[in-house]
């Protein structure tokens, strides 16, 4: 078989990337290990930076979203009883928008089937060849056949624990990591929102996020320890758990049930660079992880897809290698702001083992700044909504 761009994976880069060069007229195929059903099973983020919509809209892909979507025009960050608004929309002029990863996949998945994409599940096995070459190939084996896949350009969107990264010499990447002393007990439930827009609380008993799919289904997080199991945590102890970290107002009227959803998360900071090597190039989690703190990580991966789309459009179509070559620099010079605005958040409102009580004060001290300046308001508010591609 042979295509103009080989992707690896078919998960939100991956389909976002197929998606836009199908309609510039770029050929691709996507090889994605997992069944559709298991990669429409995953629960992940849930906000969309306003950057992120503007590409869903161009790409096609923004009618559902526009119609089932919520935009919020403001978050809170909390500090026990003391509730801080992050008004978006008066400090930035600009707003988020509420739905899930999920559905957003859900919609590539369609749109890419209208335009008669080849998605292929179910690859085991897959290799890429010759990247550093001008005749790159991916192999892979599809029920028990090994096949071959000649291309012009390969798109590495294949995840954290994907091949395509480890494809670049170790000697070549530069990794840089940071692994969190806890991780993320999420559970979603068919009950009412705590509140109509997103909460981040940091309290005297960690960190909790109050967040939603619609207004008919919310989505929790609190922190536990790395150790903790999704077996330890039965629904009751959750949502007490939930309640303590919560101001009391909010857990006092909130609705609790049973979850359809449990699992725990780890969190860590994560950038491999370059983001290129040969004919090459990683896109999203396959380069980068953030923690949840900031809702970063899809927006990142559609970042990417911001930077690669154009350049592969313009080698492909006019033979300007101008795109191509930029590509890892200008990408990573946004990966590194949205890497240092989530590793602040996550320090700013989660416990950490060991710390002292000067710790503590730290983080309320600067609750309590951002609840009087609104220059520190503005800060938050313009890395949240994401910032300038
Ligand atoms: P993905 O990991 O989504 O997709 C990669 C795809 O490649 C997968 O479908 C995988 O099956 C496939 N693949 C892997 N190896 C392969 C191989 N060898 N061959 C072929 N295919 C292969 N972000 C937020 O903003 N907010 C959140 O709350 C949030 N929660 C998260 C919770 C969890 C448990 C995880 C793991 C991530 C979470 N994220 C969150 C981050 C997440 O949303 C990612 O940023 C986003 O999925 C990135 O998309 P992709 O780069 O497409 O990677
Ligand atoms: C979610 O709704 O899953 C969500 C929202 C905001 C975050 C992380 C997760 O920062």
């Amino acid at each position: 078989m042979k295509t103009e761009v080989a992707i690896i994976g078919g998960g939100p880069s991956g389909l976002l990337l197929s998606q836009i060069l199908n309609r510039a007229g770029v050929a691709t195929v996507v090889l994605e290990r997992s069944s559709r059903e298991h990669v429409l099973s995953r629960i992940r983020a849930g906000v969309l930076e306003a950057g992120t919509v503007t590409m869903l809209r161009e790409a096609g892909i923004g009618d559902r979203m526009d119609r089932e979507g919520h935009p919020h025009e403001g978050c809170f960050l909390t500090d026990d009883d003391l509730m801080v608004r992050i008004n978006f929309k008066d400090l930035t002029g600009a707003s988020v928008m509420v739905y899930g990863q999920t559905e957003v996949t859900r919609d590539l998945y369609t749109a890419q089937d209208a335009l008669g994409a080849t998605i292929v599940h179910g690859v085991e096995d897959v290799v890429i060849q010759d990247a550093y070459s001008d005749a790159p190939y991916v192999e892979y084996t599809l029920d028990g056949t090994r096949m071959r896949l000649d291309c012009m350009y390969v798109a590495g969107c294949d995840g954290f624990h994907g091949i395509s990264r480890k494809t670049i010499p170790a000697h070549i990447r530069r990794e840089f990591e940071r692994v969190y002393p806890f991780g993320w007990l999420g559970v979603l439930s068919r009950t009412r929102p705590a509140h109509e827009e997103l909460i981040y609380a940091n309290s005297a008993n960690g960190f909790a996020l109050a967040s939603m799919r619609n207004q008919t289904l919310s989505r929790y997080y609190v922190q536990v320890p790395l150790t903790d199991k999704v077996a330890d945590w039965s629904d009751a102890r959750f949502w007490n758990k939930l309640r303590s970290c919560l101001p009391s107002d909010v857990a006092d009227s909130m609705e609790t049930g049973p979850s359809i959803e449990k699992s725990i998360a780890p969190l860590r900071s994560f950038v491999s660079e370059p983001l290129r090597w040969g004919r090459l190039f990683l896109v999203g989690d396959a380069a980068h992880i953030v923690p949840p703190t900031g809702a970063k990580g899809l927006n990142l991966a559609v970042s990417d897809v911001h930077y690669l789309h154009q350049a592969l459009i313009d080698v492909l179509k006019k033979g300007d290698a101008t795109g191509i070559d930029a590509y890892s620099e200008r990408a990573l010079l946004r990966i590194w702001k949205a890497m240092r605005f989530s590793w602040q958040m996550t320090t700013m409102l989660h416990q950490f083992d060991g710390e002292d009580s000067f710790a503590a004060q730290m983080r309320k001290a600067t609750l309590r700044h951002l609840s009087q300046s609104e220059t520190a308001r503005r800060d938050l508010a313009e890395n949240y909504i994401g910032l300038p591609f």
